[in-house]
């Protein structure tokens, strides 16, 4: 990446805008998530023509704009199904919240979910899961339901059981298609499955054999209730790393149109790895992005440069990624308290939490230096504002892989 950003300044200096625009989607591609990434196909060949073309101004605003969609996209998810499958355990566990916990969904062994009811994320509130009454609860009725639950406000519907899929569920999945939307059956409960089979034939119990009968189970009886090319997920809402949980995130992530993506990533919840690395690169794309636009606006003329090096601001920036991944203050307090420690004690495993000891890092100053003395010979120019955006993406990059580290290494240690 670094060598990208030293090749780019370079044929910036030499307005050598061909090559710029050649390198540009291959570089993004390399850098993205395998779930895609924020820039849309549209705004990834406007940006590349806008290169091609040597139209500056042009490339940093529709960079930019796409960063500010991407930063205020709104996401309404509808989760349906028949009473007691688990719905409001499913918005629990997608909202990262257990079921006492305050604001989480009423989850219970009676009817809870009588009426359309909002959850807010609570970190990202432009997000809202909405808890949808089952198609036969009475006020709802199956041919009025998608009416009555106004289907146009919902960018896609989960359709939850946790037995066998109903007539009611797939027919309303064929007018969910119909009306544009997308749907994604869901089968919960998978654990206390596994437990019964174990428990009642602990000889021959094979879970993947199991898992196998209850996904052609579903599978025969999505197709005969008419659903063409069905897929299921089946998961655990006690256990979101397990299971089908993480395919079903990386499948409605790929779904999603570009602009939503990254507001979805940043919500789910940090239980493995692989799950902190996705996060990981939705927001080094996003510091790639705003590096190409600072590193293009330096090169206008007469353009005043907007990022500073604003204490403050970066240090804002710190704590906006340990929030993305669950390391802000009141976290690292129940992490403490979960793990029977105190926060002193987290602060001495992890590097993230010590703003100063990050920022001072003088390896980060002269990394810039150097990246803008390899192409900028002359003196003069745009130098400084270049050595200050480099700077900027040195110091994020560090700040968000300090992090993404901490997430892990706290992860491992709550296993
Ligand atoms: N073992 C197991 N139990 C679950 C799972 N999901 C939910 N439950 C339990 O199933 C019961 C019903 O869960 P809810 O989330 O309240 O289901 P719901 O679909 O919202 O129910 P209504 O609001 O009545 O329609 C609760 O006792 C949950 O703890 C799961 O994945 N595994
Ligand atoms: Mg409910």
């Amino acid at each position: 990446m670094d060598l990208y950003i030293t090749a780019f300044l370079k044929n910036m200096t030499g307005k050598n805008f061909q090559q710029l625009a050649a390198d540009f989607v291959p570089e993004y591609s390399k850098l993205i998530s395998k779930s895609g990434g924020i820039l849309s196909p549209e705004s990834l060949s406007s940006i590349q023509a806008a290169l091609q073309e040597g139209k500056l101004k042009d490339v940093v605003e529709k960079i930019q704009q796409s960063l500010t969609e991407a930063e205020n996209a709104s996401l309404a998810v509808a989760v349906i199904g028949e009473s007691g499958t688990g719905k409001s355990s499913f918005i629990n566990a997608l909202r990262g919240l257990s079921h006492e916990e305050e604001g989480s969904a009423s989850v219970g062994v009676v009817e809870t979910t009588m009426k359309k009811t909002p959850y807010q994320h609570p970190k990202y509130p432009n997000v809202t899961f909405w808890d949808l009454p089952g198609t036969g609860t009475p006020n709802f009725h199956p041919d009025t339901y998608l009416e009555t639950v106004g289907f146009a406000e919902y960018d896609f519907f989960i359709i939850i059981s946790s037995s066998r899929f109903s007539f009611n569920d797939a027919d309303l999945a064929r007018k969910i298609n119909e009306m544009g939307k997308k749907f994604y059956f869901v089968r919960t409960k998978i654990d206390s499955d596994l437990y019964n089979e174990k428990k009642f034939k602990p000889k021959s119990f094979k879970s993947e054999k199991v898992l196998q009968q209850i996904r052609d189970y579903c599978l025969a009886n999505l197709s005969n209730i008419g659903v063409l090319e069905p897929d299921v997920f089946l998961i655990s809402n006690f256990d979101v790393g397990d299971f089908d949980f993480p395919k079903l995130e990386q499948t409605l992530l790929k779904d999603l149109p570009a602009h939503k993506r990254h507001v979805f990533a940043l919500l789910l919840p940090d239980f493995c790895d692989a799950s902190i690395e996705m996060k990981r690169d939705f927001l080094k794309e996003k510091i790639w992005l705003n590096a190409m636009k600072s590193g293009v606006l330096s090169f206008i003329p007469f353009m005043p440069f907007i990022n500073g090096f604003d204490l403050p601001e970066q240090e804002m920036c710190l704590k906006v990624y340990r929030s993305h991944f669950g390391l802000d203050d009141k976290s690292i307090e129940k992490i403490a308290e979960k793990l029977g420690t105190s926060v002193q004690d987290i602060k001495s495993y992890t590097k993230s939490l010590d703003f100063w000891h990050l920022v001072k890092d003088d390896s980060i100053a002269t990394k810039a230096m150097k990246c803008a003395e390899s192409f900028c010979a002359f003196k003069g120019g745009p130098l400084s504002a270049v050595v200050q955006f480099l700077k900027i993406y040195f110091l994020h990059s560090k700040f968000l892989n300090t992090v993404a580290d901490d997430a892990k290494i706290l992860l491992r240690m709550m296993k």
